[in-house]
């Protein structure tokens, strides 16, 4: 366990990030390219640093947060030199090939160890068990060494030596949570297209049961989709295509945009072509 942090970024979740480890008693020193963004941390008993090696070299752990994976490597490349022996943990959004790329900059230049994360948690979440965090990259054996100092954050959980797997991982979770928001916009758009008095609020009452209900169903398709098996529960796609027809006539109708839901058809569209008519929407994975 560490008692000295240096964290650089303070965006909203740098600075989550950074109030956290205050908290918990860490010499925590920061680093921010704006740097009156500090102002309020160092009030409270944050160290700001200058410069970037400054940064790095007043502590062994170094936690980044930028706003995306050219800022990081911008902002590494401008102290190479300090990286020698340094545990940097990266928690910047990024593609798992990024990833593997601030990897090798890292270790090349003698840092000892490279560890991505992905945060599944907004920034007032961080500190709390709800904050989810994915880490990869380095050992298992490593990440133990860091595990005590990341635990203050909220639930880590270690993936793999693969600097990418987090960053996959993050990816295809956030592509979940932004299905899900396409699909409720589009449903909130249309109700209130046709209908003068629906509020957004009021159609939670049907909505929210409704997709938990499809929540409890993606288990079925999961285990479809494994035994390559996509026989269909009641539910084909040929009966479905019709429906997300109607959507989209509708939707032409009220004057709103079916961007969200032109996609799905399309899939629907390529699995008929390929005789899926009795199999079930699960069977659309083959065609990604
Ligand atoms: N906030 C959230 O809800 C999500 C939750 C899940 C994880 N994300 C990821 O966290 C990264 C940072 O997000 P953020 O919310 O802190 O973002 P901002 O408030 O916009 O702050 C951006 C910071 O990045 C700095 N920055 C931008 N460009 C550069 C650059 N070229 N060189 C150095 N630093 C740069 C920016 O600095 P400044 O504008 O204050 O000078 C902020 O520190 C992100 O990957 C999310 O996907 C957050």
């Amino acid at each position: 366990m560490s008692s000295k942090v240096s964290v650089l970024g303070l965006g909203a979740m740098g600075t989550a990030l950074a109030t956290k480890f205050l908290e918990n008693g860490y010499q925590t020193t920061l680093w921010n390219r704006t740097t009156e963004k500090a102002a309020s941390l160092v009030e409270r008993g944050c160290r700001l640093s200058a410069t970037i090696p400054d940064a790095l070299q007043a502590s062994d752990l170094i936690l980044i947060c930028l706003i995306d994976a050219q800022a990081v490597k911008e902002t590494l490349s401008r102290a190479l030199q300090s990286l020698a022996g340094k545990t940097v943990i990266n928690l910047t959004n990024g593609t798992p090939d990024q990833a593997r790329q601030l990897s090798e900059l890292v270790l090349t230049h003698g840092g000892t160890e490279y560890i991505h994360g992905g945060i599944m948690a907004v920034p007032a979440m961080i500190g709390s068990s709800e904050a989810v965090l994915l880490y990869s990259g380095g050992s298992q054996e490593n990440f133990r060494r860091v595990k005590k100092d990341l635990s203050i954050l909220g639930t880590g959980k270690f993936l793999s030596e693969d600097a990418g797997s987090a960053s996959l991982y993050d990816l295809a979770l956030l592509s979940g949570m932004y299905g899900l928001f396409s699909g409720f916009l589009h449903a909130t758009a249309l109700v209130r297209s046709g209908e003068k008095e629906a509020t957004a609020t009021g159609f939670m009452s049907l909505l929210v049961p409704w997709l938990s209900g499809m929540i409890g169903y993606l288990g079925v398709m999961a285990k479809q989709i494994d035994e390559g098996n996509y026989v269909t529960q009641g539910s084909n796609i040929a009966m479905q295509i019709v429906a997300v027809e109607n959507i989209l006539e509708a939707s032409e109708t009220n004057g709103v945009s079916a961007d969200v839901i032109h996609p799905i058809k399309s899939l629907m569209k390529l699995a008929l072509a390929a005789g899926r008519e009795n199999e079930d929407i699960s069977a659309l994975i083959e065609h990604l």
